[in-house]
């Protein structure tokens, strides 16, 4: 399925008029617009390859159609959704559910759709069909030596996938722990699991990061072995400066201070990336920002402050991913929600008056410090983010423009209605 650019100039035409007025509204209001709209365009989220199906979780799974059948069809599907709202410009890949066979070919698939790899995604969480020995007690942590270097190869073997293609970063997520107590020694599964890791460390190449993702729970109810920041630092500090933190925002125990979690990681140079979803209850991964929107404002509101106080790259200095996926909605639509939901918190934190917020602070001007914040998350940004797409090419509304061109439809018809994609 192709989306011309002439559709999509066609269809920004018909909405350029409204779009003039709010825009003119809001860059009238807004001190430095250009600066903002080039990091809008510079922002580029990372769009997960286990995503892009009907998602399900271990109960039903009800696929609309056209889902991706193999690789290729995965990139092209975020070749579309990059297209539309030209953030969408890298691909994140769970090995062994993405095994790209030819390399040289996906990796120039992916160069034709504008898009990189990011970080690759190790899996020692299931048993695969031909796997020599069961991850049914961990992998890292396990008792049994041989599982654990089952595990070891598996994430060195991800990171030459990961090489081939131009990746630069490996996500390690372990379900390691443990579901009664006395199952296992915490410290022993936590020694194990450290001295994996390091064997993967050293592994890496050079210009390479590796982040460790943490849990509190699920698939194990117990005690989990990287199942918080904490913990996840411990890992990171102990493994050297390749080594970061990954925030994934559906991994904390419920009201947990992720805002703040994120401004003390940064202040330590060990907040590595993101992985965007919302949740009401647990790891919900729902569309980012359906649940608690001023959540992730405050989130970006510590994300600017702390890179920008460092020196960072917004764009590029953080690993930034989706990690959403359910059951009800096409997946293509909820992905364009999420990234548009991502681009409007970034504006919105790229809006707080910084100097007015410090003085309050230094104050202790409790209420002026509330007031900036939310002066900034109450503005409507969307005239911006709209504006940063329309100069970079793609359309002034992704998901008006996917449905009035069928892309549903299209790819139901070009690839059949019983197609089900690899993920969870
Ligand atoms: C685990 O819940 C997780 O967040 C990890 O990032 C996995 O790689 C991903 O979900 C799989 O869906
Ligand atoms: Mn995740
Ligand atoms: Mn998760």
């Amino acid at each position: 399925m192709q989306l011309e650019k002439y559709r999509i100039e066609e269809h920004n035409q018909s909405l350029l008029a409204a779009h003039q007025r709010a825009f003119a509204y809001i860059s009238g209001e807004t001190e430095g617009v250009d600066n903002i709209l080039e990091k809008l365009a510079a922002f580029q989220v990372a769009i997960p390859s286990w995503a892009l199906g009907t998602g399900g979780t271990r109960f039903g799974r009800f696929p609309a159609g056209g889902e991706p059948r193999n690789l290729e069809e995965k990139i092209e599907d975020i070749g579309l959704l990059h297209r539309l709202n030209q953030s969408s410009g890298a691909i994140s890949l769970h090995i062994p559910w993405d095994i790209p066979s030819n390399p040289s070919h996906i990796k120039a698939l992916a160069a034709q759709h504008g898009l990189r790899f990011d970080a690759m995604n190790s899996n020692t969480f299931q048993d695969q069909p031909d796997q020599a020995l069961s991850y049914k007690f961990g992998s890292l942590q396990n008792v049994d030596k041989s599982v654990r270097q089952q595990a070891i190869d598996h994430n060195i073997e991800v990171i030459r996938h990961g090489i081939e293609l131009g990746s630069d970063s490996l996500t390690v997520w372990l379900s390691d722990g443990s579901c009664f107590p006395g199952q296992l020694n915490f410290r022993k599964a936590f020694q194990h699991t450290l001295s994996g890791l390091q064997e993967i460390y050293a592994a890496l190449p050079d210009n390479w990061k590796m982040f460790v993702e943490y849990k509190a729970f699920e698939p194990n109810f117990y005690s989990t072995t990287v199942g918080d920041w904490g913990q996840s630092l411990l890992y990171a500090s102990k493994l050297g400066p390749k080594a970061y933190t990954l925030v994934d925002l559906g991994h904390h125990l419920p009201n947990a201070n992720i805002e703040q979690i994120v401004a003390l990681l940064l202040m330590e140079g060990k907040l590595g990336g993101f992985h965007f979803n919302d949740s009401k209850y647990g790891d919900d991964d729902l569309t980012v920002g359906s649940i608690k929107p001023y959540q992730l404002f405050l989130i970006f509101n510590e994300l600017v402050e702390g890179m920008d106080s460092r020196g960072m790259n917004h764009a590029t200095d953080l690993g930034w991913m989706i990690d959403a996926s359910h059951n009800v909605k096409d997946p293509l639509e909820d992905l364009l929600q999420s990234v548009e939901a991502i681009m409007i918190t970034y504006a919105q934190a790229l809006l707080v008056d910084r100097k007015k917020l410090t003085e309050a602070q230094l104050n202790s001007d409790v209420v002026t410090a509330q007031e900036v914040l939310q002066q900034a998350f109450r503005t409507d940004v969307r005239a911006l983010v709209a504006e940063a797409r329309l100069r970079a090419g793609g359309a002034l509304s992704p998901i008006g423009m996917y449905r009035a061109e069928k892309v549903r439809e299209n790819l139901i018809k070009e690839r059949g209605l019983k197609t089900v994609a690899t993920g969870l």
